[in-house]
């Protein structure tokens, strides 16, 4: 190892050992890890080529990586190997760690989801691609100026990214605009502006490296040449137009997760990838089959999302178009390929083009999709419409093209029945199934949380890390005092490390004895950061009236960006943060509340704050998160959830026991029936005391002195239309908060409390979730050879 990083020193960095930066030491790291990538990565591709194997490729907009460095070793088996060559070297593993940047080509738990379902593809030997877009910039990055959120560009690809390998011969032309011309009863698509998709691939290497796949991300480049005559004539910018104008289309990752603005180019983007995608995995069916009809033995296509669901009028555009299949056919082969995730019932969230823009942009896409929906009218007179109104509702569209159609967990896709798709569900009863989301345990055990991941194998050995399920196993520990001492010793250690780093980068001295409560996410309404800081404030108007009661000192963590455009979301983080600088500032309560707001919470991020966490808060109003993903990897790490029957919330809580759980709040058919009643919420705030004091302090410019009205909107709006239940679910919300705070002060019992989640959330490893993709929407096989490896 250590002359492989040395060879890449000199060699890939061009530089020696005495004038390396801590960047090139880590590029040079990468470089080698890279290369012992690649013999697991030839030899999956060819086993997948000489089995014949069908192969699996998920289409997702996003996929939020994160680092790389750790968990690659990690999963080759060689951190042990690397730390030692660097310490030889003179160089120090944790500082180059560091030094990555954070890959945020996505916003949230979709993304983040698609990077998990990766490493469990790769982890059970299931042939895939992940297919998607190389942003040159990723998600935004987050700082506070006088406690708002600002944001500039991110720019992960300023540096080399070490773990790609460009493939410049892998290209497609991509058109957009123009128009179709029909002859003898076939279409002529003439697009008037055309990209090229160019692709780059970075493999992903499974546990013990037993199997790789393909990440493969679209760059989009110009297809006209560079116009060396308009340069020549000293006209700069029009030599460069065509240019600037292909390459916008993967610039930059869209960052707004409420509604669907920059409506062109998103479309843009969405049949970019796609369409990339859709002809690069017909290309490779085609090099060794020649009947197009047995595509659908061949691969399962995902989507995550409406996002890519224009890959069913994609693909029958290339069937019928090129491959002289006729219409009907074509959409019944398309559908047996295709499968879609659903991940929101927020209708605002739900995409819809309008029909002149798709026109425009995609104009034989258009003349498709209505082909589909007369075949859908044809077939089920009445159905639900693809095209309503002056709109193309996209996720019918993924619906009616999909053979299967998953939500994320059992509630959410409960409510996919009977909610959005209850229509088209009482015509397709078997096509809507249940998929549990689940996180990859290698970085979210294993990697992030070196002291309990220790413990846990030293206890019951490493065969977890593959099978999630042995962690039941420590459900014997939970009456051993000296295991459960061990298992806090390991949390503590945790935590006084979170509180070096809080204090090293926010200037706030935390005591790693409180409790640490956390609530990371993006910043919505219905995820209720609001309802969080005004308990804060409730809880510390009590603090200070009677500082000497007992209490359990709390330090209250919060992480989390919001939609550059999303107004409300930027007040409530600004509220966190003005509501921090007081009670920070306050001498009564100093030693028993903290208020804490690193900015810019990502992947990396995550990886501190949640194994250090001992209150995992999730919050929303029933009904309205899909699943939630940090709620598994905060009670895999240890942490007891406050929280609603929500989303995964409900199985989580099933899996760990109920008496293990804080649970509070509507359901979500209280919620709905709550909405109905006339005034609720200024009954519910009249009811409160409590509440009313705080909304009061609000309102006065109690944290805002410099601007009193700054909040005035926003207490407004829970006076008037609390649409996220706020007001109602409070007073059971602090009454419950109270609970934690009895059962926090019994070290013992919390820890007995604690690891019980730990030993009971196995059954939320990505792993489970993608082995039920396989049987029940891909109808693909994990490698029998891989699923000995990892059982065995
Ligand atoms: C999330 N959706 C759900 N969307 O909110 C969450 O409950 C679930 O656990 C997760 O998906 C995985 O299933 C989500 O992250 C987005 O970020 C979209 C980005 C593009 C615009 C629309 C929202």
């Amino acid at each position: 190892m250590k002359e492989e990083i040395l060879k890449h020193l000199r060699n890939s960095q061009g530089k020696d050992a005495a004038h390396s930066s801590v960047y090139d030491w880590r590029v040079a790291l990468s470089l080698a890890l890279r290369d012992r990538m690649v013999d697991h990565w030839f030899r999956s591709t060819r086993e997948t080529y000489e089995s014949g194997a069908k192969r699996v490729y998920y289409l997702s907009m996003e996929f939020l990586i994160g680092r790389l460095v750790e968990d690659t070793a990690a999963n080759l088996g060689l951190v042990q190997e690397a730390k030692t060559a660097l310490a030889e070297l003179g160089q120090d593993y944790e500082a180059i760690v560091l030094n990555e940047p954070d890959a945020a080509l996505g916003n949230g738990g979709l993304g983040r989801l698609a990077a998990c379902f990766m490493d469990s593809l790769a982890s059970l030997g299931i042939p895939a691609y992940g297919y998607g877009i190389r942003y040159e910039h990723g998600l935004f990055k987050q700082d506070f100026v006088d406690g708002s959120q600002v944001e500039t560009a991110e720019t992960w690809l300023s540096q080399r990214n070490a773990w790609e390998f460009a493939r410049p011969e892998v290209q497609f032309r991509i058109g957009f605009g123009g128009h179709v011309e029909h002859h003898e009863g076939k279409a002529h698509w003439h697009p008037w502006e055309t990209v090229l998709a160019t692709a780059y691939d970075t493999p992903v290497i499974g546990w013990k490296g037993s199997w790789g796949n393909t990440l493969r991300l679209w760059s989009a480049k110009p297809e006209a040449k560079f116009d060396l005559k308009s340069f020549n004539r000293g006209d700069y910018l029009a030599a460069g137009r065509s240019e600037a104008l292909a390459r916008t289309i993967s610039r930059v990752l869209y960052p707004d997760d409420t509604t669907d603005a920059g409506k062109e180019l998103r479309l843009k983007q969405e049949y970019f990838f796609t369409a990339a995608s859709i002809m690069d995995l017909l290309r490779r069916f085609l090099s060794d089959h020649d009947n197009i009809r047995e595509l659908p033995n061949a691969v399962a296509i995902q989507l995550n999302d409406t996002h890519p669901a224009i890959a069913g009028p994609e693909l029958v555009r290339l069937m019928v178009d090129e491959h002289d299949v006729p219409m009907a056919e074509a959409i019944g082969l398309a559908r047996q390929c295709l499968g879609y995730t659903n991940h929101t019932l927020l209708p605002e969230a739900l995409e819809r083009w309008h029909i002149g823009l798709l026109g425009r942009v995609l104009p034989r896409h258009l003349e498709i999709i209505r082909a589909i929906e007369d075949d859908q009218q044809a077939k089920h007179p009445g159905s639900p419409r693809i095209l309503e109104q002056d709109h193309v509702r996209m996720g019918e569209l993924a619906f009616i093209m999909a053979h299967k159609v998953n939500g994320v967990s059992a509630l959410h896709t409960d409510l996919v029945k009977e909610t959005v798709f209850a229509d088209l569900n009482r015509i397709h009863p078997k096509r809507i199934v249940n998929e549990t989301n689940g996180i990859t345990p290698r970085r979210w055990l294993h990697t992030c949380n070196a002291p309990l991941s220790e413990l846990v194998t030293q206890e019951i050995g490493e065969g977890w890390v593959g099978d999630l399920e042995q962690l039941k196993a420590l459900n014997q520990k939970s009456g051993d005092r000296t295991f459960l001492d061990a298992f806090s010793a390991a949390k503590r250690q945790n935590k006084e490390q979170l509180a070096d780093w809080i204090a090293q980068s926010c200037d706030i001295q935390i005591d790693p004895a409180a409790m640490f409560d956390i609530q990371i996410k993006r910043i919505h309404e219905y995820k209720r950061q609001l309802m969080n800081i005004l308990e804060t404030i409730a809880l510390w108007n009590e603090m200070h009236d009677a500082p000497n009661a007992e209490w359990t000192p709390r330090v209250k963590i919060f992480g989390g960006k919001a939609a550059p455009g999303y107004h409300v979301a930027k007040q409530i983080i600004h509220l966190i943060n003005d509501v921090a600088r007081v009670i920070n500032n306050d001498r009564v309560t100093k030693d028993l509340l903290k208020v804490v707001y690193p900015p810019n919470y990502n992947v990396t991020m995550a990886e501190r704050l949640i194994p250090a966490a001992d209150l995992s808060e999730q919050i929303s109003t029933a009904g309205k998160e899909a699943s939630g993903t940090g709620n598994m990897k905060f009670a895999l790490n240890g942490a007891l959830t406050i929280g609603t029957l929500d989303g995964a919330n409900v199985e989580i809580r099933e899996h760990v026991g109920s008496e293990n759980f804080f649970l509070f709040g509507l359901t979500a058919q209280e919620v709905v029936e709550r909405r109905h009643v006339h005034g609720f919420s200024r009954a519910a705030i009249e009811a409160s005391p409590r509440l009313t004091r705080v909304l009061g302090q609000i309102f006065e410019g109690v944290f805002s002195p410099s601007d009193p009205s700054r909040y005035h909107g926003l207490i407004g709006t829970l006076y008037d239309h609390d649409y996220f239940l706020v007001t109602c679910d409070f007073d059971s919300y602090f009454d419950t908060q109270r609970r934690v705070d009895e059962v926090y002060r019994n070290p013992q019992n919390w820890a007995a409390m604690a690891l019980r989640n730990t030993a009971n959330m196995g059954w939320f490893s990505s792993d489970r979730t993608i082995k039920g993709y396989a049987r029940d929407i891909w109808q693909v096989n994990a490698s029998e050879k891989v699923r000995l490896e990892l059982t065995g």
